[in-house]
């Protein structure tokens, strides 16, 4: 049975993981009997009542009130178990205890953004702490995207202008993936992100360590890390490709033409309006897909990005 499991499902690494997969079994094992038995019975039948002469003539058959009631009752009895289970295991899902840690998520195309209590932002990387329940409040900077992750069973679409939320506890330390699994354009398939469960200790470590590098941190290294770590690298490469924005690579200080035909030098005023508000220019060539960052990236972690671009010649 567990090697069946295994075969099947992901890991299931949250406490509600169990009673889901449960269900699923008891689902998928009524099905596979009811299937094998229905066939069985289709077989012999067509055998023993086949046509054995030219004469041989079917009686007119009514109805049968014992069979009838059996093969409606059995299947009412299976749909009301898999009703009641599957209610209470929603009901579950659905309601996060109170005690549970916030965090906000945000859904931009095409990646996912993490806002904690204390003020930290982390993008694709979303950390917590093991066995304590966490509930997530989602919303859409854009279209609609949907959470997944299957180490988990959980998922929740995150929509625009509204929220919605789900929570799970992690019962291991580790790393298990998201997924967005709501197509929502050309990068869809890399908007994916980690979780990384921690000890509660580790937990508060991480709170008070992330986001403080860039104190004592070469800005142009602290550049090219925030570009990775912000996700701007789904969409821009830094050596010359084109991927669904323009390549960073010789944009510094080089003549950008606008889709409206105006022309801008990539000066630092421009680099700096295309993260904040992307929809202001929008390059030609390119669609007006770049989400923006104002309210995730601070003047200096800004002022880095464009250090690292600089560089890139
Ligand atoms: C979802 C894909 C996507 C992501 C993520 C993204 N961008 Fe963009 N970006 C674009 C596209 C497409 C354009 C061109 C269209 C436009 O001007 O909006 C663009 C334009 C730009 C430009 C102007 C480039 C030029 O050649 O005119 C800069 C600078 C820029 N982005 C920086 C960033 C930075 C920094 C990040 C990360 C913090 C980032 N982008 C994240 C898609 C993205
Ligand atoms: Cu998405």
């Amino acid at each position: 049975m567990n090697r069946l499991t295994e075969y099947m499902l992901p890991p299931a690494r949250s406490v509600t993981a169990e009673n889901t997969d449960a269900l699923f079994h008891f689902i998928n094992v009524t099905s596979i009997i009811l299937l094998l038995g229905i066939t069985v019975a289709i077989l012999l039948f067509s055998w023993k009542y086949r046509r054995r002469s030219e004469d041989d003539v079917t009686p007119v058959i009514s109805h049968n009130n014992k069979l009838e009631i059996t093969w409606s009752v059995i299947p009412l009895i299976l749909v009301m178990i898999v009703f009641g289970w599957g209610f209470s295991g929603y009901m579950d899902l659905r309601t996060a205890p109170s005690d549970a840690y916030e965090i906000k998520v945000i859904g931009k195309s095409w990646l996912w953004e993490f806002h904690y209590e204390t003020g930290n932002v982390s993008v694709n990387e979303l950390h917590v702490p093991v066995d304590r329940p966490v509930k997530l409040v989602m919303r859409s900077d854009d279209v609609l995207h949907s959470f997944y992750v299957p180490d988990y069973r959980v998922k929740m679409d995150v929509l625009p202008n509204r929220y919605t939320s789900l929570w799970f506890q992690a019962t291991e330390t580790g790393e298990s993936i998201v997924f967005c699994t709501e197509y929502c354009g050309t990068a869809h398939s890399n908007m994916l992100a980690t979780v990384f469960v921690h000890s509660q200790e580790d937990f508060e470590t991480w709170l008070e360590t992330a986001g403080s590098a860039d104190d004592d941190m070469d800005p142009v290294e602290r550049g090219e890390q925030l570009v990775t770590q912000y996700a701007c690298a789904t969409c821009h490469s830094s050596d010359g490709r084109s991927l669904s924005g323009p390549t960073f690579q010789g944009l510094w200080m080089s003549e950008r033409t606008m889709v409206d035909g105006e022309v801008v030098i990539a000066d630092e005023n421009y680099i700096r309006e295309s993260i904040l508000e992307p929809n202001v220019r929008i390059t030609e060539g390119y669609d007006p897909v770049m989400p923006s960052f104002a309210g995730s990236l601070n003047d200096r972690q800004i002022d880095a990005i464009i250090e690292y671009i600089k560089t890139l010649q």
